[in-house]
């Protein structure tokens, strides 16, 4: 199935559905976007990717990842997270949307040869079954630092913690003072968090307010090292009631080769209010000269071509 609005602008949303969380890659010159679907719970149990030349004309991957692959995920798959290592592709999601540690779920890994999938549960079992620092084990990132070194970033509940992931994504590495989770959350986070690096400096990123909500919006802090200490900035995306309301849960996607930068987020149409009613939308993100991030002007437009070079 492909999907194009007209041939000047993707338009937002980018493609049809209730689709929300998206995060934005590039793999072998396509950009792609994995997004949880969007419905309640009980119906949450498989994952759709897209993928497109030029965030105009997107293509839909169905059912990339299936929870009858996954023996111990079972409802709320969200907030998919990729990376490609070694000709691997390594899909991290949440699964169960677990309340307490008696409750079996958290945040697991499936691995493909192909970024289209098929996907299957690499470990058996959840890489983190657990709250460690009161965060919920759900909205994982993957961030390779430029050592090499791979980081989780997750957390909901209003807690966010790193941690140092083992070459193989198996488990965990303990940093040097014996801990494996650390704690780094900054004033207003909720969830969602992302990272990237512009120009030395580590680019961290969440949302807050309630993602049912209006309110729903991203905000961000710059730092020296992954590990903070993150100091808010400001709001860098909300809504506008002319446009949309609730946006948020967002990713960042770098034009290789060039200094373009596009936010890939949800929001919520207006006049919908259901909870899951949520669309995937991309659009420019701009830094002044200081390298902060200006705030976002979210469109119906969406952005124009970008064929990757
Ligand atoms: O889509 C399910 C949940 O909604 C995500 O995990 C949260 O970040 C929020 O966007």
């Amino acid at each position: 199935m492909q999907s194009s609005t007209n041939n000047t602008t993707s338009g937002n949303p980018v493609f049809p559905g209730w689709y929300a969380d998206p995060e934005g890659a590039v793999f072998n010159k396509r950009y792609w976007i994995y997004p949880t679907y969007s419905a309640p719970y009980n119906e949450q149990v498989f994952f759709d990717a897209f993928s497109s030349p030029d965030l105009i004309t997107w293509t839909k991957h169905s059912r990339i990842l299936d929870t009858s692959n996954v023996p111990w995920a079972k409802r709320a798959v969200w907030a998919p997270a990729i990376i490609e290592k070694e000709g691997k592709y390594y899909l991290f999601f949440g699964a169960n949307d677990i309340q307490n540690n008696q409750e079996y779920g958290g945040i697991g890994v499936a691995v493909s040869n192909k970024p289209e999938g098929p996907f299957k549960d690499y470990l058996g079992k959840p890489l983190i079954s657990q709250f460690h620092n009161g965060a919920q084990p759900i909205d994982q990132f993957v961030f390779k630092d430029k050592d090499g070194q791979y980081y989780m970033i997750y957390g909901g509940w209003r807690h966010c913690n790193i941690a140092k992931l083992k070459n193989d994504f198996s488990s965990f590495i303990p940093f040097e003072d014996g801990t494996t989770f650390k704690e780094i959350t900054p004033k207003g986070y909720v969830e969602g968090p992302f990272m990237f690096m512009k120009e030395g400096k580590y680019y961290f990123m969440w949302s807050e307010g309630g993602w049912t909500g209006p309110d729903y919006s991203v905000a961000y802090a710059i730092a020296d090292t992954p590990m903070g200490p993150f100091e808010r900035i400001g709001k860098i995306l909300q809504q506008d009631p002319k446009v949309a309301t609730g946006a948020g849960h967002h990713s960042v996607i770098h034009v290789p080769k060039k200094d373009k930068w596009f936010i890939v987020y949800h929001r919520r149409p207006l006049g919908e209010t259901a909870a899951n009613h949520r669309v995937t939308c991309i659009d420019e993100m701009h830094f002044d000269d200081k390298g902060l991030i200006k705030p976002i002007t979210i469109t119906s437009g969406g952005v124009a071509p970008q064929p990757i070079k």
